[in-house]
């Protein structure tokens, strides 16, 4: 009984990194984000999120990456438009923060690093993942007194 636990074990840790398995999922896949609505050319996603009753456009795209290794900074560029398209800031006070943790395994990425506001666009450089695999990524945003205000969520794999 006890080789047969540890195979199935064995078994399952290689399942996630075997890079056959990951073909396997990738062509399953018809580019790189799973939800249909959120895909807009190769790169680009966008969200409506609402702000104090605002409307606001949420782009969001990788400068770097997605990569899941560990020692590899992905980099995520926001930018916020109002309904005229024009780009603008959060109000004062609110923030994102980015959020990933893999479904499969249940355990949370390795540094979901930091938004730096850069002239009204928001970057973080330090996102890493520890593995490679399917993973559930978030883009949070929050008030002043850290209440959750609106959220993006999205499966990716690579
Ligand atoms: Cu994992």
């Amino acid at each position: 009984m006890k080789p047969l636990v540890s195979l199935a074990m064995i078994m399952f840790l290689m399942a996630c990194e075997s890079p056959r398995n990951e073909r396997v999922r990738k062509e399953s896949h018809e580019g790189k984000l799973t939800p249909a609505d959120l895909g807009s050319g190769e790169n680009l996603n966008l969200k409506t999120i609402t702000i104090d009753e605002q409307q606001l456009t949420l782009e969001f795209f990788w400068l770097k990456g997605p990569v899941g290794h560990i020692e590899q900074n992905n980099e995520l560029l926001l930018i916020v438009r109002n309904r005229l398209g024009e780009q603008t800031s959060l109000p004062d006070g609110y923030s994102f923060e980015f959020y990933s943790h893999m479904p499969s395994m249940g355990h949370p990425l390795e540094n979901a690093g930091q938004f730096e506001n850069l002239f009204g666009s928001y970057i973080n450089k330090t996102i890493r993942y520890n593995m490679p695999g399917d993973w559930t990524n978030e883009i949070l945003i929050f008030d002043e007194s850290f209440n959750l205000i609106d959220q993006v969520v999205w499966n990716d794999f690579f």
